[in-house]
């Protein structure tokens, strides 16, 4: 089996089976476990930001960012295919009282002047808007990465506007990667960032939750009331800093990977993708027959990937796939766009 759905499902290493097996722990909801400690510093410092929280999933992670960023009964400006808005069950409206203000942008962040025409103007009949959020890179948009020019016009906004931000990093160094600049210069100026460790850095578990230390210590507080509250957590976190300290220098296969399967992909009769769009490790086609005939006729095949749309289908590469898998991935695609058409 090629499993292309998503680069969630990398099988954490040799090394961090070793480092998990050997880690010191302590019960981390009284703030006893070295390994963690260790982890959300570094994670912080990599991310320029003066604390770090580890979270179960990107998903606590964000919602807990916009549960203390975002006042309840007020709304969120964010892009419309954001994971916070299709993702991530309605969190944000569920357990925050916050409605999702989405954005319609060409590649997965709207330009300045759309973000500010979408933030609701200070009338005594209106919702406020609390909080802007980037999604970066932008999953749903192709893995797009955006740099810090058209952040910073965005951050103007949200500031004229007096709002707080966050930032959906969940593959943030991906992002770095593919602009050439450090994860920490995509980062700055937002009020929280979440990245993932369970993604393209090949962790089993986790992400961090970055901020300023008063923040943290707040969204602490938040993730034990979300049922986010670890004990012996530092068996996770000892993989995490594997992950941390060398999964960025993984991700550059990943990016060669995706936009050789792209390439090879817009090829084939029925097919429509940009390789040339291709900045990280998401390829995202366009198909003739309906994706989930083309998702079904490639699981028969041994080639796993997800629908996206009714004609859209996701291609992630990630540690686990190498290019002879990719290469054999290309042409089981090809076969399986014969039997769905
Ligand atoms: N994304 C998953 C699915 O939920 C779609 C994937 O396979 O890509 N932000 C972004 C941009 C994400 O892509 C994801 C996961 C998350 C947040 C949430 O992370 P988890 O899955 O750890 O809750």
């Amino acid at each position: 089996m090629i499993d292309l759905r998503s680069d969630t499902v990398t099988q954490p290493c040799t090394e961090m089976r070793r480092a998990m097996a050997a880690a010191e722990v302590g019960d981390d909801v009284y703030g006893e476990d070295p390994t963690v400690k260790r982890l959300e510093e570094e994670g912080a410092a990599a991310l320029g930001k003066q604390a770090g929280l580890f979270v179960p999933s990107g998903t606590m992670g964000n919602q807990i960012a916009l549960h203390l960023l975002g006042e309840r009964g007020s709304e969120v400006v964010c892009d419309a295919r954001a994971h916070v808005v299709d993702y991530e069950m309605a969190a944000m409206a569920a357990l925050s009282g916050l409605l999702p203000r989405p954005v319609a942008s060409a590649d997965g962040l709207p330009s300045a002047e759309d973000f500010a025409g979408a933030i609701v103007p200070t009338v005594p009949y209106r919702a406020r808007t609390t909080v802007l959020t980037v999604e970066n890179t932008h999953n749903m948009a192709g893995g797009t990465a955006f740099g810090r020019q058209r952040i910073d016009a965005v951050l103007a906004v949200a500031r004229q506007a007096n709002l707080r931000t966050h930032l959906d990093g969940a593959r943030i160094f991906n992002a770095a990667l593919a602009l050439g600049c450090p994860a920490a210069e995509l980062a700055d100026g937002f009020d929280s960032v979440m990245f993932c460790l369970s993604k393209g850095l090949g962790a089993p578990v986790g992400s961090l939750l970055c901020g300023e230390t008063a923040f943290i210590a707040e969204a602490r507080r938040a993730r034990k009331r979300f049922g986010g509250g670890m004990r012996q957590v530092g068996v996770l976190a000892a993989a995490g800093l594997i992950a941390l300290r060398q999964g960025p220098g993984w991700l550059a296969r990943d990016h060669e990977n995706a936009r050789w399967l792209a390439e090879r992909l817009a090829a084939i009769g029925g097919i429509e993708v940009d390789p040339s769009r291709v900045q990280t490790n998401i390829v995202i086609v366009e198909t003739a027959p309906t994706a989930a005939a083309l998702v079904g006729a490639l699981r028969a095949l041994a080639v796993l990937a997800v629908p996206v749309g009714p004609h859209r289908v996701r291609f992630v590469t990630h540690r686990d796939v190498g290019r002879q898998e990719v290469a054999q991935a290309a042409g089981r695609i090809q076969q399986a766009m014969a039997d769905a058409l």
